[in-house]
């Protein structure tokens, strides 16, 4: 039986300060109804795709942040993408600012869902590797405050049982990190999905503009590669309020090959009939991970972070 399914990546142009949540969603939901017609099944979204990409700037006060985070999920704004998605019978992946309660301590995370065809979550995923600083840097022409507005994720590399296949996700700067991939292909994930914000500037260091989308599809054409999986991988991107971000969403076969790519800076659907299973001869020979894997000296990975020179 083939395993061919229709996948599409919503890229988002650029979402201002101003930007009301009705608006965005009205974008979203119109871009899945563009996926549907195109014949797909699943839509992947971007990070924190709702609002501006807060973190560039410094607030003191959680009042002055609180408003991009969502307290629940639908909420009346967000109601009609899921509302889409049961109508068209279209699943979904959807990065957001989350505010959440546990063992009565508020918590707020950099987070994704995955939701079913029919409009029910059936997982979520909270930001492994945030990137920048907790505190501004200062000199520089924006921030990149992560650190600062969310804490470190605590649910792992989840992969989750869909009707097309096993979907994994992850967020932005985690496609940078092979562990994050290898993770979740050892739990037999098919299909990586992933939004990102990421400035065309680096405020660390010097930087050229091109290496910015080099090292993007560099990232996700070898972790599709050397886990015999497809990547969606879904930008926001453009110029938000005069701070710009790359574009360049992609869907990338298990082959390492980039099947799909945006070209504007702006929405647009990208979408590829996938075969799942063209990842399977891959998973079988060169990175057949049961037969190869040589754990017994992995062992650093998991338990040595930064470098350590023996003299
Ligand atoms: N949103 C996010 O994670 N952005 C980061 C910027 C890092 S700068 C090296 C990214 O990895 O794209």
């Amino acid at each position: 039986m083939s395993r061919r399914v229709v996948f599409a990546v919503a890229q988002l142009g650029p979402i201002h300060l101003d930007s009301s949540r009705k608006a965005v969603v009205k974008r979203l939901v119109d871009l899945m109804r563009e996926a549907h017609a195109r014949g797909a099944k699943w839509v992947t979204f971007p990070e924190l795709a709702l609002t501006t990409f807060f973190p560039r700037y410094v607030y003191n006060d959680v009042e002055e942040y609180d408003r991009f985070f969502e307290e629940e999920l639908p909420s009346p704004e967000t109601q009609p993408l899921f509302d889409c998605a049961r109508e068209l019978s279209i699943g979904f992946y959807l990065g957001y600012a989350e505010k959440t309660v546990i063992d009565g301590k508020v918590r707020r995370f950099n987070t994704s869902v995955l939701v079913s065809p029919n409009g029910d979550i059936i997982g979520k995923y909270r930001k492994i590797h945030l990137p920048g600083t907790k505190d501004p840097i200062g000199d520089a022409e924006f921030e990149h405050l992560e650190k600062r507005y969310f804490e470190v994720g605590d649910l792992g590399f989840p992969v989750h049982k869909s009707e097309v296949g096993r979907i994994g996700m992850c967020i932005c700067n985690d496609r940078r990190w092979p562990e994050t991939f290898r993770v979740m292909a050892l739990k037999g994930a098919e299909v990586f999905m992933l939004g990102y914000n990421t400035p065309t500037r680096n405020i660390h260091y010097n930087e050229p503009a091109h290496l910015r989308e080099h090292h993007h599809r560099l990232s996700l054409e070898s972790a599709a590669y050397q886990n015999g999986a497809w990547v969606m991988a879904a930008a926001k991107c453009g110029s938000e309020d005069g701070f710009t971000m790359i574009g360049g969403s992609a869907i990338v076969a298990p082959t390492g090959e980039t099947v799909a790519r945006a070209v504007s800076e702006d929405d647009e659907l990208i979408t590829h009939n996938c075969d799942l299973d063209l990842g399977a001869y891959i998973r079988r020979s060169v990175f057949n991970f049961a037969k190869h894997r040589r754990i017994e000296h992995y062992g650093l990975i998991t338990t040595q972070t930064g470098v350590e020179i023996e003299e």
